[in-house]
């Protein structure tokens, strides 16, 4: 293969957002280890992630607390690789799929895409309710003020803003123990 062939054919890496959260098991392994699996896969580099926070579930009120973070990826995969991957960590973490909105060991979400916006049957980008989640919102602000809404045409930092006061209030750091 003639040197440089690669490079023309591969496609750019670009700017991801990731939303992770846990509820059952150990959630703040679970976190760890999805961290880490991303960023031995191929094509994918973790390049930022955020504290972990603890908070309320959203959802069935008889579950556990979850353990929420967001990370920035940069990534050669199109989204609906990028998405595979995260459905492959789930798996393999052994998240037992159940309950709409029930307790899980291991929610991976994909937040924004490289500013895109994305109606697939099986992949929506912007996530359709990271708006409304102070689960989601502080994590990303925290790592990512600027990052783009392509939707609603605003940063993470002025979603955030915008929540009810409770609802962030609701997402704390856990405590470094
Ligand atoms: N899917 C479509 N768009 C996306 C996307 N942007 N990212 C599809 C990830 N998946 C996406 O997801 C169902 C289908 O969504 C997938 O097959 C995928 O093709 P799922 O994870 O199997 O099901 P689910 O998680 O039960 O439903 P859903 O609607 O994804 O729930 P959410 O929105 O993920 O919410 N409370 C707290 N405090 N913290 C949490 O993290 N999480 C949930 C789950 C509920 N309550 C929570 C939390
Ligand atoms: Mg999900």
């Amino acid at each position: 293969m003639p040197l440089g062939y690669a490079a023309i054919t591969e496609r750019a890496p670009v700017i991801a957002y990731l939303g992770l959260g846990a509820n059952l098991g150990d959630p703040v392994r679970q976190l760890s280890e999805a961290l880490e699996r991303l960023n031995a896969a191929e094509e994918v580099e973790v390049t930022r992630v955020s504290a972990f926070y603890r908070n309320p579930p959203l959802g069935p009120p008889d579950q556990p607390w979850y353990v929420n973070a967001a990370a920035r990826v940069r990534t050669r995969l199109g989204p609906e690789e990028l998405l595979r991957l995260l459905q492959q960590v789930e798996a393999a973490l052994g998240r037992v799929r159940g309950e709409h909105w029930g307790p899980r060991r291991l929610d991976l979400d994909l937040l924004l895409y490289n500013g895109e916006v994305i109606f697939a049957p099986n992949l929506v980008v912007p996530h359709p309710e990271m708006h409304r989640r102070g689960f989601v919102l502080v994590p990303l602000a925290e790592i990512a003020p600027q990052a783009w809404h392509p939707v609603l045409g605003k940063s993470a930092g002025d979603l955030l803003a915008e929540l009810n006061p409770a609802d962030r209030a609701a997402v704390q750091p856990l405590a470094a123990d």
